[in-house]
């Protein structure tokens, strides 16, 4: 029995990379669900960011979701869920790194943005951002199914929570996946049938309601606060 916990948000995407992990792993967690409008006292001293995911395991506190699922993949390594050579894993943390500093601060900035000249820019950036996967990863993946090839990794669970969440930039913003990003829709096809992913899945109108604040500027959470900086 592992004994680990996880403080986790429903309607986060960030939580749902390591709940893919743990579900992947078979790992069994306890669950503690955090109220993001309304979290609980002595939870900035688990998670310094005032953030979920936040990972207990024993005497081990962790936050930071792409820090939690190395830490989980390295202490629990069956199946592993890194690619075998120090190349690969180097090349699979560019992609996990890429998702964290491009492709999630302009989803997050173009539903904070009010203006909309600005606004236009940042949906020409993320469809950019969508075309520059398309080109460096999915016509490149010689036949592979996933991010990094024939195994599910790290990398696809990284990304795959705020492709799950894209028909909230449809609904709010009218950003469409271009159609010229063929390997992209069947790279997103192929994840979602993943158990592990359709465990933790919402749909749609799930999404665009978690996102309403987000879309009219009313959002004052700590993740909305960095995103506008
Ligand atoms: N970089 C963090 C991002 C985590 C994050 O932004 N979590 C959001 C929920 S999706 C949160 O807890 N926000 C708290 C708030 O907005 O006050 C990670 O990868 O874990």
């Amino acid at each position: 029995m592992a004994n680990l916990q996880i403080l986790s948000a429903e309607v986060c995407p960030f939580a749902q990379r390591s709940l893919i992990l743990l579900s992947e792993k078979g790992l069994d967690y306890e669950l503690q669900e955090i109220d993001l409008s309304n979290k609980p006292d002595g939870f900035n001293e688990v998670s310094p960011y005032s953030k979920v995911p936040v990972l207990v395991h024993g005497d081990v506190t962790l936050y930071e979701s792409s820090i939690i699922n190395e830490y989980i993949d390295e202490v629990f390594s069956e199946p592993p869920m890194m690619p075998t050579s120090a190349a690969g894993r180097a090349e699979a943390r560019i992609w996990i790194d890429y998702d964290n500093i491009k492709f999630v601060p302009l989803f997050y900035k173009v539903l904070l943005e009010k203006d909309l000249d600005q606004q236009q820019g940042l949906a020409a950036a993320l469809v950019n951002a969508l075309l520059f996967i398309e080109q460096n990863v999915m016509s490149k993946r010689r036949g592979g199914r996933y991010w990094m090839g024939d195994t599910f990794s790290l990398v696809d669970m990284a990304v795959y929570p705020h492709f799950e969440r894209l028909a909230v930039l449809e609904h709010y913003r009218g950003i469409r996946i271009p159609d010229s990003c063929g390997g992209l829709r069947e790279w997103m096809a192929c994840v979602s049938e993943r158990s592990s992913v359709q465990e933790t899945a919402h749909g749609t109108d799930f999404h665009i309601k978690a996102y309403s604040k987000y879309a009219d500027g009313t959002a004052n959470g700590s993740t909305a606060k960095d995103m506008r900086t």
